[in-house]
C-alpha cells in the first residue's frame, strides 16, 4: 500500500516537474552556474529598494525577488530606503529623489511612456543599479530586461541602458472561438475559459500577462477575426472585463474583433450599413458601454468583407465607410481601429496576390487617424515564404500595421520545428523603395519613413491550453521572438534565439552554438521541403496540413494549389511578371526592376514572379527540375541534420525536453519526406524527367499521397 502510494507521488513530483519547465518558458531562473559571474552579481545586488506602490511595481517587486532568489539562491532583502550600497533601486520617475533624478540627467528624454532607463549610479559616493522610466510599466520592462541580463550571464557592471519600444501597438491576435476552439491553433484549446469568468481567474491568465509584459507585448485580441457578436453581449463583456482587470497592471491592453453585422444580430436593427445613422448611434452606444466597463479598452480589430465576413460593402459602402463610422465610435474613449487588408474575391478575375493592394491603395489618407491598417507580411497568406506584401510601400499617408502569424497554419503546425524570427526578419529588411532606398518596411511599420505616431505589429497567436503553451517547446521561440521584434522591428533574429536558448534552457555553449544554428537553418529547411523556389500555396485543403499540390476541384478558383503553382509540360510558376498578371507593378519601380526580370529576381522567389521552363538553367547550373528536385531533398537532409544536432545536445538538456523534441523532430522528418515525396511525384507528371542524382526515390505512389485524409486535423 505504502509503495503505491510512494508511486502516485513519485509520479506526481515528476509530473509537475515536465509541466512546470515547459511551463515557465523563458523565465525559468535557472541558477547562475559561472562561478565569477555569481559573485559580482552577489556583490551588486545586496537588496533591493522599491519606491512604488501600485499593482505594477509590486509586480516588478515580486519579479526582481523571484528572478534574483532563484538565479542566486538566497532571498533578496527589500528595503524601505536606501541605506549603505550596492541596492538595486527600482521605481518610477515621480518616485525618485531629486538627488535619483539628478545622477539619471537626461536621459528621461530620450525614452518614451513605455521606455525604461538601467544605470549604474552613484549616491553619496556609493553605488547602486536603478531601473526607472517614465511610469510603472517602463519600470516592469525594465526589470524583466535587467533580470534577462543575468539570466543570459551577462555583466551588470556599469549599466547604462536606455531603451523605448519602438511601435506602440505590439499585440496578439487570438484567433480563438467562444466555443475555446482556436481556429489555426495547435496547442490545445483557448486559454479563455468563457464559462467560468468571470468569477474564476485562472492562474493561467495571470502567467500569459507576465509572459508578454516580459518581452513587451502591451495588447491582445481575445477573440477571432471570423467574429461572433455575441462577445459583445453584456454577458460577455463581463467577462471581457474580467481579463482586462488581470492583465492591466501587466501594462496588456484588451481589444476585441467586431463583427461588422452586430448591429443587426445583437442589436435589433434591420441594417449594419455604416452610413446609416442608427446603426452609427449603436456602435457609439456600444463603445461608451464597453469603456465604462474597460476603461482602457484598446478598440476593434475588424475583418470585413473578406472571406465571407460581412462588412460595408454588403450595403454598397467601402472599407473606409466602415473602418471611420467604427473610429467615431471609439475616437472620444482613445480607442483605435485596427482594420484588416486581407481582401480578395472569387468574383474577382484578378490575380488574388493583386486585390488587396488594387483594393486599399486608392484609400490612401482617407482614413480617420486612430484607423490603423493591419497588412500580412505577404501578399497571398501565411506562406513558408513571400515576397513582401506591396501595400507596404505604396500607403505613405495611412499608418499600416504589420500581421505575422505565429501559429504555424502553413508551416507544419506545432510539431515542425521552424524559428519564425528569422521570416519576420527577412520581411522587415526587405527594402520598398517608397522614398528610394533605404525604405525598408520595419520603416514603414514603426512610423519613422512617413512620420505616423499611430503604428502596430500583430503576431496571430499559438497558444493554447497545452502545458508548455504552444505545442512544441521550440514554438516558445516564436512567441518570444515576435514579442522582441515587435518593441524593435530592427533586432536580429539570431540574437534573439541567443536570448531565448539561455533563458530557457542553458548558457552552456556547448548547447547553444549547435543549438542557435539549427534554429537559424530550420525556416529555410522548411522552405525547402515545402515550397521552395518560391512556390506557394501548395498544401492539402480546408485544414491546410501536408502537401495538395493536385487539388484543383474547390470552389473558388484562388483556393486550388494549381491556381498557384500552374505545373505544365512547359514549365512551372505563376508569371507575375508585365507579360503575365502585371503584380511587379505594385511595387516601387526599383523593385518592380528586380522582380520583373527572371534574370535579377532572387531565386527564392523566382516561381512566384514567373512561369519558367523546366530546363530553366539556375544560378548553380542545375536545370529547374534538378534544382527543385535538389531543394526538396535539402529540406529533408537539413531536418535530418536537425535530428543530429538535437540528439547530441543530450546532456545539456532536461530529460522530458530532450525527448519532447525527439519526438517532435522524428515526425518532422517524417513529414519533410512526405512534402518532397508527393510534391516530386506529382510535378514529374508534368516534367517528365527522371529524379537527379542524390534525391532518394519515393516509398509510395502519388495516388497514395493523393488518397491521404485527416478528416479530424487540428486548428480547422
Ligand atoms: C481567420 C486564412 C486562414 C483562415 C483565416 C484567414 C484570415 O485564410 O486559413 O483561417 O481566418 O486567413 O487571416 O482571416
Amino acid at each position: 500500500m505504502i509503495s503505491l502510494r510512494l508511486i502516485f507521488l513519485a509520479f506526481i513530483i515528476s509530473f509537475s516537474a515536465i509541466a512546470q519547465k515547459d511551463y515557465k518558458l523563458w523565465l525559468q531562473y535557472d541558477k547562475t552556474t559561472n562561478a565569477a559571474l555569481a559573485s559580482e552579481y552577489k556583490n551588486q545586488l545586496q537588496g533591493i529598494v522599491s519606491l512604488g506602490n501600485s499593482e505594477t511595481s509590486k509586480i516588478s517587486l515580486k519579479e526582481l525577488e523571484t528572478g534574483l532568489f532563484n538565479m542566486l539562491e538566497n532571498k533578496p532583502e527589500v528595503f524601505p530606503e536606501i541605506k549603505g550600497e550596492n541596492k538595486i533601486i527600482v521605481g518610477s520617475k515621480s518616485s525618485l529623489t531629486s538627488e535619483i533624478q539628478k545622477a539619471v540627467g537626461s536621459d528621461f528624454d530620450k525614452i518614451n511612456e513605455e521606455g525604461f532607463i538601467i544605470k549604474s549610479i552613484s549616491l553619496k559616493n556609493k553605488k547602486h543599479i536603478l531601473i526607472t522610466a517614465k511610469n510603472d510599466i517602463g519600470v516592469l520592462y525594465g526589470v524583466y530586461n535587467f533580470l534577462r541580463l543575468l539570466q543570459t550571464n551577462k555583466s551588470i557592471q556599469n549599466l547604462n541602458i536606455i531603451e523605448a519600444p519602438k511601435t506602440n501597438i505590439r499585440i496578439l491576435n487570438h484567433w480563438d472561438n467562444l466555443d475555446r476552439t482556436v481556429e489555426r491553433g495547435y496547442a490545445g484549446f483557448s486559454l479563455w475559459n468563457w464559462q467560468k469568468l468571470p468569477d474564476f481567474i485562472d492562474q493561467r491568465y495571470i502567467d500569459y500577462a507576465r509572459a508578454n509584459a516580459s518581452v513587451g507585448i502591451n495588447g491582445t485580441v481575445l477573440t477571432n477575426v471570423n467574429a461572433n457578436a455575441l462577445i459583445l453581449t453584456p454577458q460577455y463583456l463581463e467577462k471581457v472585463e474580467a481579463l482586462a482587470n488581470v492583465f492591466r497592471p501587466y501594462g496588456i491592453k484588451v481589444y476585441l474583433t467586431a463583427r461588422f453585422s452586430a448591429p443587426i444580430e445583437i442589436g435589433g436593427l434591420k441594417t449594419a450599413d455604416p452610413k446609416d445613422v442608427d446603426v452609427a448611434n449603436w456602435w457609439k452606444n456600444k463603445a461608451a458601454e464597453i469603456y465604462k466597463r474597460i476603461p482602457d479598452f484598446g478598440g476593434f480589430l475588424v475583418k470585413a468583407n473578406s472571406e465571407g465576413q460581412p462588412g460595408p460593402q454588403n450595403y454598397g459602402r467601402d472599407h473606409v465607410d466602415g473602418a471611420n463610422m467604427l473610429a467615431d465610435a471609439v475616437a472620444p474613449f482613445g480607442g483605435v481601429i485596427m482594420w484588416r487588408a486581407f481582401v480578395y474575391s472569387e468574383h474577382d478575375v484578378n490575380d488574388r496576390a493583386k486585390q488587396a493592394y488594387a483594393e486599399f491603395q486608392p484609400y490612401d489618407g482617407k482614413f480617420k487617424d486612430n484607423v490603423i491598417v493591419q497588412v500580412k507580411n505577404g501578399a497571398i497568406d501565411f506562406q513558408p515564404r513571400e515576397p513582401f506584401h506591396p501595400l507596404f510601400g505604396a500607403m505613405p499617408k495611412t499608418p499600416l500595421m504589420m500581421e505575422f502569424q505565429i501559429t504555424q497554419e502553413y508551416l507544419g503546425f506545432s510539431t515542425h520545428l521552424v524559428y519564425l524570427p528569422k521570416l519576420y526578419q527577412e520581411v522587415l529588411e526587405s527594402d520598398t523603395y517608397q522614398k528610394g532606398k533605404g525604405s525598408l518596411v520595419a520603416k514603414v511599420v514603426d512610423g519613422t519613413l512617413d512620420q505616423h505616431k499611430l503604428t502596430g505589429i500583430a503576431g496571430v497567436s499559438n497558444i493554447g491550453n497545452d502545458l508548455n503553451w504552444t505545442g512544441h517547446p521550440f514554438a516558445q521561440a516564436n512567441w518570444y521572438g515576435f514579442g522582441r521584434l515587435a518593441w524593435d522591428p530592427y533586432l536580429d533574429s539570431e540574437t534573439i534565439a541567443d536570448e531565448w536558448l539561455r533563458c530557457t534552457f542553458s548558457n552552456n555553449e556547448n548547447f547553444i552554438k549547435p543549438i542557435k544554428e539549427m534554429m537559424m537553418q530550420s525556416r529555410e529547411a522548411v522552405v525547402n521541403y515545402m515550397t521552395p523556389l518560391g512556390l506557394h500555396h501548395i498544401m492539402d485543403t480546408g485544414h491546410h496540413y501536408g502537401p495538395g499540390p493536385w487539388v484543383s476541384n474547390l470552389s473558388r478558383p484562388e483556393w486550388n494549389p494549381v491556381y498557384y503553382h500552374k505545373a505544365d509540360k512547359n514549365g512551372i510558376g505563376f508569371d507575375r511578371s508585365k507579360t503575365g498578371t502585371n503584380a511587379t507593378a505594385q511595387y516601387a519601380s526599383e523593385v518592380e526592376k528586380i522582380f520583373d526580370n527572371p534574370a535579377t529576381c532572387p531565386e527564392k522567389d523566382l516561381l512566384w514572379f514567373h512561369h519558367v521552363s523546366w530546363d530553366y538553367k539556375l544560378k548553380n547550373g542545375q536545370t529547374l527540375w534538378n534544382g527543385m528536385a535538389l531543394k526538396y531533398q535539402e529540406g529533408v537532409d537539413q531536418v535530418k541534420e536537425m535530428q543530429n544536432i538535437w540528439n547530441r545536445t543530450k546532456p545539456y538538456v532536461d530529460a522530458e525536453r530532450f525527448k519532447e523534441v525527439e519526438m517532435l523532430l522524428n515526425i518532422q522528418y517524417k513529414e519533410s519526406k512526405w512534402w518532397r515525396d508527393a510534391c516530386l511525384l506529382y510535378f514529374q507528371q508534368f516534367s517528365g524527367k527522371e529524379l537527379p542524382k542524390g534525391v532518394e526515390k519515393p516509398n509510395e505512389t502519388l495516388e497514395y499521397f493523393k488518397s491521404l485524409k485527416f478528416p479530424f486535423a487540428p486548428g480547422n
